[in-house]
Formats: structure tokens, C-alpha cells, sequence
């Protein structure tokens, strides 16, 4: 087996710019701008230290627990008792030194899903655990987790559907946002940290069949103030939805997207009713789940755009909730394996659901795969090999923005003649590329074909993948 002599980096566009200007979260770009300025304005769009921070942890869990737990749905109506919520050994600790031993790095609660049954202490309705027969209606599961998570040395987040079914003001403009915006002020209040506030796109009816304008505006400001490290998602400003709930990435995953924020598209569609402006936001038709959010024909079409990376958010079961059917369903190791590729892989992070069952427990088939998954991640990233390879790791500096547009991984015995083994477009964050099988060479090397603006690689690691034996 041949050992790695060198590993070459070559660049092709490595201009000596003078100073950089760069613009944090959000560039708008001056009218008459050409392609050329708008692309090289792209290319210095860099994250909010939030969102930086967000990015590194890589691997969040999420956790679907409520009513539907023990009424076996996976979207209550709103009308389940109080006294169905009765888990009889609930263990916060027990997800926790799960996911903590498998490499996940912070854990998002429904606090409250579409169902309104709300899992903390809550002065805002009834329909919560303080009416449920669990530990005598003194029992917090927010609390309980916060808790866990400063043991197992975890970030939190929080997920609080906007969508309200139980809630009777749902639907009743100020009224409901005000419901709403009081739940937010004692989840950001009386938790300690909260690291991601997650809010869904579902917006259905309520009970009494009306649906509810959320006052984005309103939410995000809300949050900044009384959690101002925290990152929001989806609805939410500072992070995006991947576009499926399947564990898929785009091959080109730009962070610099021209994606509205809810918010942002909601002050200015005020502002265009007011008659402020003359620029119409909902005539933009971009959605979360288009094939191409920021390309240069996105960009040439674009006023503006917004550093929002991606979250693929994937259950390890078919539903979000425990359904006991589902026990002989959980993802193969090498199903999880393949989502790892495509989201942590592909510029994103990783949201993987574990939903506790009716105990209160992950079940003992998810521990064992959240087990095997974080062995076989272990293993095969500890150590860059030195002999034969078969999976690339190559990463930006993105605190310099996004730049890189294509590129390819060449090998050499003599570092004269050279074979390319791999290829891309984006590669963001962290771009693992899995090759067909293992190679050997004594000198690899990435060539950057284009890029936006100077490329500034942070990683370029070579390992081989390890078969898992439990
Ligand atoms: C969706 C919800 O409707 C699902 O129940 C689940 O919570 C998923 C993560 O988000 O919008």
C-alpha cells in the first residue's frame, strides 16, 4: 500500500484583493448592479456568529413527544384530554446520554406541536401537563430536558407549532399573537439557554375554523431580545428548511440564497399595502423546495440575498411521533449512513428525529442504531488515512462567505501525471464525496475549476470508510 507522499492544493483563482468588504446575513443589491458586482457581493455574504456556531455542531436531534405519543397520530385535532399524556418512566437523561454518546451535538423539543398540548408548565392555557396525571401535574419536560442537556453538556432548542388546534383565539389575529408571543416569553425565560427556536410551515384551521396571520415581525423580535444567541429555523429567519423530509441535500447547496425570510417578506408586504414602496415581495414565486436557490441565474434574477443555510430535518422511523407498529422500521445503519452523506455532507446539518415512546423512553431498536451510527462515525473520521481512501472531506472558511462553484479531486503516483477521482459544485461548510472504491495515491490533490472570489479551504481530509461490526 502506498503511503500519501503530499497532498497538493491548487487554485486557480487566487487574486491578491485589497481589502474585502463583507456583509453579515443579508445583501441588497444596488439597482443597476451587474452580474458580475452581484456575484462578487454573493461571495462576501458571510453568517451571523449564531449561525456560524449553528453550522459546527452538525448534528442536531429532534424530539417529537406529546398527546400523539399515546393516541398513536401524528397530528392531534386538538381536542385529546389532558389525562391521555401519562408516560410511565420518562428519562430525559436516558435521550440525552443516547444522542450525546452518538455525536449529536444539541436536541429540539416539541414543546407544543399542532395539537396546542403544551409539555412545560404554562400559565397561557390549561391544555398541558399541569392537567395530565403525570408526576401529579407537577411535572415539566422542558425543565427536565434543560436539565439533561447541561449534564450531557447539550445545546437546546425548541420547536412551538405556530399552528394551534386546541387554542380557542387561533385565528383571531392580535389575540392569537399575543397567546403565542406569551408562550415564546416563558419558553425564552425560564430555561436557561435556548440555542434554536424552531417554528414549522404548517398553518391549518383552528377550532373554530379559522386560520391565523402570524406576526413573524413581531415572533422575531420577540427572540432577539430575549434570546439573543439563539438561531431561528424554518419560519424563522436564520435558518432553512432543506425542502424534504427525506435526508436529502442538494448537490449544490448554497448557504447565500435569495429565500425571503417570513418576516422580511411580511414588513414588506406591509409596506407595499401601505403604498411605501412600489416592489411587490410575493412576486418573487421562490420556494424552500426549489431545485436552485442561489446559483448565478438565481442571483441575476435577485434583488437580495440572505445567509441561510440549510437543516434537513429526517425522522429515524417512517412518523415524527412512536407508533409501536413502527419498532421493526427504524433506518438501517446504512440508511443513516447515506443521510450523513447527504446533509452534514452537503453543507447542511443534520435534524435526526428519535421519538420517545409511551414510557417516555427512546426505544431500545433507536439506542441501538443511534449507537452504531456514532461508532461508525467515530471510527471512520477519527483519523485521515494514510494508505487507501475512499471518502473526501473538503470545507470552506465560510466566516469568508460561500465561494467555491466547481471542483475536482485529482491523483498522482509521479505528481506529473494526474487522474481525477471526484468532482463537485458547492462545497460550503463540509463536502464529503464517497468514492465507488478505495483508492491509493502518492499525491491527491483539489483543483478549484470556479469560484465566486478567492476560495479559502479550511479542510481537505482523506479517510477511509470502516465497515461497522458491532
Ligand atoms: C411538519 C409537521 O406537520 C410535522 O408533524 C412535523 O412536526 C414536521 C417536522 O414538521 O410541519
Amino acid at each position: 500500500m502506498k503511503r500519501l507522499a503530499t497532498i497538493a492544493a491548487l487554485a486557480l483563482l487566487a487574486a491578491c484583493a485589497p481589502k474585502e468588504d463583507f456583509y453579515t446575513f443579508h445583501v441588497a443589491f444596488p439597482e443597476g448592479a451587474t452580474l458580475e458586482q452581484k456575484v462578487d457581493m454573493a461571495a462576501h455574504l458571510v453568517p451571523t456568529p449564531q449561525q456560524l456556531a449553528w453550522q459546527k455542531g452538525e448534528l442536531t436531534a429532534f424530539v417529537h413527544f406529546t398527546v400523539n405519543t399515546f393516541t398513536d397520530r401524528e397530528w392531534g385535532d386538538g381536542t385529546e384530554p389532558e389525562s391521555v399524556f401519562n408516560p410511565t418512566e420518562l428519562s430525559t437523561d436516558q435521550w440525552c446520554e443516547a444522542l450525546s454518546a452518538a455525536g449529536f451535538r444539541m436536541v429540539i423539543l416539541t414543546a407544543k406541536h399542532h395539537d396546542g398540548f403544551c409539555l412545560w408548565q404554562t400559565e397561557t392555557t390549561e391544555h398541558s401537563v399541569k392537567n395530565s396525571p403525570w408526576m401529579d401535574g407537577k411535572g415539566d419536560v422542558v425543565a427536565m430536558l434543560r436539565k439533561s442537556c447541561d449534564k450531557y453538556g447539550l445545546g437546546m432548542g425548541i420547536y412551538l407549532s405556530p399552528w394551534d388546534r386546541n387554542a380557542q383565539c387561533y385565528g383571531e389575529g392580535d389575540a392569537y399573537n399575543d397567546f403565542f408571543c406569551a408562550q415564546l416569553t416563558e419558553l425564552l425565560t425560564n430555561y436557561g439557554k435556548v440555542d434554536e427556536v424552531w417554528f414549522d410551515g404548517a398553518c391549518g384551521e383552528g377550532p373554530n375554523g379559522k386560520k391565523q396571520a402570524y406576526d413573524w415581525v413581531r415572533i422575531m423580535s420577540l427572540i432577539r431580545e430575549l434570546q439573543p444567541d439563539a438561531v431561528t429555523a424554518i419560519q424563522g429567519d436564520d435558518i432553512r428548511w432543506v425542502g424534504n423530509e427525506a435526508g436529502k441535500g442538494r448537490p449544490s447547496e448554497w448557504s447565500p440564497v435569495a429565500l425571503i425570510p417570513a418576516s422580511e417578506a411580511q414588513a414588506r408586504q406591509a409596506a407595499f399595502e401601505a403604498g411605501e414602496t412600489t416592489f411587490d415581495p410575493t412576486a418573487s414565486d421562490l420556494r424552500a423546495t426549489a431545485e436552485d436557490l442561489g446559483s448565478r441565474s438565481i442571483i441575476a434574477d435577485a434583488t437580495d440575498l440572505w445567509w441561510r443555510p440549510a437543516e434537513v430535518d429526517v425522522s429515524i422511523r417512517p412518523g415524527w411521533f412512536y407508533h409501536e407498529v413502527q419498532d421493526s422500521m427504524v433506518k438501517s445503519l446504512e440508511s443513516l449512513q447515506d443521510i450523513y452523506f447527504t446533509s452534514a455532507g452537503m453543507n447542511a446539518v443534520l435534524l435526526l428525529n428519535i421519538p420517545p415512546d409511551r414510557r417516555g423512553l427512546f426505544h431500545e431498536a433507536d439506542v441501538r442504531r443511534l449507537r452504531e451510527f456514532g461508532e461508525w462515525k467515530t471510527a471512520t473520521f477519527s483519523e485521515p488515512s494514510e494508505g487507501e481512501f475512499d471518502i473526501i472531506m473538503i470545507g470552506e472558511d465560510i466566516s469568508m462567505g460561500q465561494r467555491v462553484e466547481k471542483f475536482h479531486i485529482e491523483i498522482s503516483d509521479d505528481g506529473k501525471d494526474w487522474t481525477t477521482i471526484a468532482e463537485g459544485t458547492t462545497i460550503g461548510y463540509k463536502r464529503l464525496l464517497r468514492l465507488p472504491e478505495p483508492v491509493s495515491a502518492a499525491h491527491v490533490r483539489y483543483v478549484i475549476d470556479e469560484t465566486r472570489a478567492e476560495a479559502h479551504i479550511s479542510e481537505f481530509k482523506l479517510y477511509k470508510n470502516t465497515i461497522y461490526q458491532p
